[in-house]
């Protein structure tokens, strides 16, 4: 398709963007920080969301390049942020697998940080817990490096692969994020209530923080911090917008 010609000179002629969704404290406290989502404005088709050209990317390996442009963007936009006062947000960044095995990733970050002057302890990596299980061992050896500076690691949709709780335990996460397909039927008496009590009984157990994406309606807000999430995001609490619209809107916290 053309698509596939087109993604390799997106990059060089800057047509992709992120944006950023807040995470808060649950239930209703402040913002802590923000989720980079990727978008590639294409000339002819408009925005595009990454479910139509990440596999693209992922088969072409230009995900790495790619990747590495999201982390160096979205480590940009804290910094401005910082430099406006806003010193406690975060900012996560997934990783795709391919970008996450690359050998270089290490140093790409440690060097992407120090560009910025950034702290590693406001980069939080959103692997999902598929890429973490890919091969365990070097995520933990990776993982652990990264930890070691600071930065932290967040394993993404969790719930929906094969997580060995041997490798779990082992690997230095901060946060589980558990997935929305647990949250979009949330109700008081189905299954996806017990799957939650149990992802968060595993956390607390692992010294991990439960971060809950997909909150769209005000009982699922209030049952998940009953549940004991800790960090709530979705559209209810907001949207992924533009850097900009996040400086307009201000969302004012010390
Ligand atoms: O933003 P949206 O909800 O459309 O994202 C769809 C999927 O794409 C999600 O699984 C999300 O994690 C993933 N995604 C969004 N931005 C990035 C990115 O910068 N890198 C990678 N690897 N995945 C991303
Ligand atoms: O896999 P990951 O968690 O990175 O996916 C993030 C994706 O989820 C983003 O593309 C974002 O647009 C989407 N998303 C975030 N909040 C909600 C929500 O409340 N409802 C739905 N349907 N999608 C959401
Ligand atoms: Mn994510
Ligand atoms: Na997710």
């Amino acid at each position: 398709l053309h698509l596939l010609n087109d993604l390799w000179s997106a990059l060089e002629h800057q047509e992709f963007r992120l944006v950023y969704q807040p995470k808060f404290n649950a239930p209703s406290g402040p913002v802590i920080g923000f989720e980079a989502l990727l978008r590639w404005d294409h000339p002819q088709r408009g925005r595009l969301t990454p479910d139509v050209f990440l596999p693209l990317a992922e088969k072409t390996g230009l995900i790495v390049p790619l990747g590495n442009w999201v982390v160096d963007e979205a480590c940009r936009q804290l910094s401005e942020w910082r430099k406006q006062g806003r010193l406690v947000w975060s900012i996560a960044v997934n990783l795709s697998t391919l970008q996450f095995e690359q050998s270089a990733l290490v140093e790409t970050i440690i060097a992407t940080l120090k560009k910025h002057d950034v702290p590693a302890d406001k980069l939080i990596l959103e692997v999902t817990e598929t890429t973490a299980m890919n091969n365990p061992d070097e995520s933990v050896r990776v993982l652990t490096k990264l930890t070691e500076l600071g930065v932290k690691a967040s394993i993404d949709d969790f719930g929906t692969g094969y997580s060995s709780l041997l490798y779990l335990k082992r690997l230095p996460a901060s946060e589980l994020k558990i997935d929305r397909a647990f949250v979009r039927e949330l109700s008081r008496k189905g299954d996806d209530a017990t799957i939650v009590s149990a992802i968060v009984a595993l956390a607390k157990t692992l010294n991990l923080k439960v971060v809950a994406e997909g909150v769209e309606t005000e009982e699922q807000r209030a049952f998940l911090t009953e549940l004991g999430c800790n960090t709530l995001q979705g559209y209810l609490l907001g949207k992924p917008v533009s850097a900009e619209s996040i400086t307009a809107e201000a969302y004012i916290h010390p």
